[in-house]
């Protein structure tokens, strides 16, 4: 199966992932996704972007919605570019908080699930998350990701990591 032609690429869903990650403890809120794309797999909190919001908008709101946790303060850490065989096109803008406001509750959309960051469950989690998720929430790293996939499989890859702006 032919690489996507990434020069030409366009996405046609915006979303967004946010990971909290509460650096005493060493360890990340993530959850157990219950519904939507990828549900049933452990991820951050995050969602599509609704009509004429930001993107730190969408993260924050995502992460209220399905944890009721309010995150302060989010980074943008990097970009994921997904082509998938069935032609969705989608762009996910991924935020790392260190501050937070309220404690994680379970809700219709997510099991809350507080992970040790040297026990990070790749085993569990979208396929290209190995190969990205730990330098950004040990390193503070900052990245564009293309993924090509069919389904839950990946099928090429393309990563860059950008120096952080002073
Ligand atoms: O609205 P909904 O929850 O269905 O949006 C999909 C969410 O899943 C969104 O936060 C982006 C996220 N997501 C993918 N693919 C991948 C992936 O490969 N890795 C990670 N970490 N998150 C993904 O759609």
């Amino acid at each position: 199966m032919s690489s996507p032609d990434w020069q030409n690429w366009r996405p046609t869903v915006l979303a967004t992932l946010l990971f909290i990650v509460d650096e005493s403890a060493e360890r990340v809120l993530l959850i157990r996704k219950k519904r939507g794309l990828g549900a049933g797999k452990i991820n951050g909190p995050g969602g599509k972007i609704d009509p004429g919001e930001t993107s730190e908008a969408c993260a924050i709101r995502e992460t209220q919605e399905e944890l009721g946790v309010t995150a302060l303060n989010p980074a943008k850490h990097g970009e994921l570019w997904f082509q998938f065989v069935d032609g969705l096109c989608l762009h996910v803008d991924v935020f790392r908080a260190t501050q937070w406001e309220g404690l994680p509750v379970e809700t219709a959309e997510a099991v809350p699930l507080w992970t040790c960051l040297s026990e990070l469950p790749f085993q569990e989690m979208w396929a290209d998350d190995r190969y990205w998720l730990a330098e950004v929430l040990v390193e503070k790293k900052h990245f564009i990701g293309k993924f090509h996939f069919d389904g839950d499989t990946l099928l090429s890859q393309e990563l860059v990591w950008i120096a952080a702006s002073a």
